[in-house]
């Protein structure tokens, strides 16, 4: 009996970290801005073009890259947003990185809020969609999350068997 207890207990510990080890496929996306005052001649829709191809989903990341002191981050309403109205902001964010969770969908606006620098081009829309509107990654990983969590407390049903009888 000892030596089915020891091979229970060897097979536990290998699914258990395999189980640890398993890469958590739904993990958000980190979307790093370089957070300046575009040089280029089309600034207003500098960043609007970098960030044209990339989707951004519910829970992703955006990191704003700057000197804090130099610029900073603001969330501004839609119409704030087109004509740069920076003293109508929401939200004020200082420090450089400035992390900003995306969790909600729908449009998010931001802004620099130093003097001239969004009418020169150093503002950002995003529009948020929910993780289930890229229908490649997100069923299957939910239904390999859920079997791994199935398997476990079969597995250990199946090792107490063992040791019992
Ligand atoms: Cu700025």
């Amino acid at each position: 009996m000892a030596n089915i207890a020891d091979i229970a207990i060897l097979v536990l510990l290998v699914v258990a970290s395999s189980l640890a080890a398993t890469p958590h496929t739904t993990e958000a996306a980190k979307h790093v801005v370089q957070w300046i005052i575009p040089a280029s001649q089309n600034s207003s829709s500098f960043y609007s073009n970098l960030f044209a191809n990339t989707k951004f989903n519910l829970n992703d990341i955006l990191v704003f890259n700057y000197t804090t002191g130099f610029h900073n981050v603001v969330t501004l309403s839609k119409d704030d947003f087109k004509d740069c109205n920076v003293k109508k902001k929401m939200e004020t964010f200082e420090t450089g990185p400035t992390m900003i969770e995306l969790n909600r969908t729908g449009e998010y606006y931001f802004a620099c809020a130093f003097p001239f620098h969004c009418s020169l081009g150093q503002k950002l829309s995003v529009n948020v969609m929910a993780s289930s509107s890229s229908p490649a990654m997100a069923p299957s990983s939910t239904a390999s999350h859920l079997s791994a969590a199935a398997t476990f407390p079969a597995l250990l049903m199946v090792i107490a068997i063992n040791i019992l009888f």
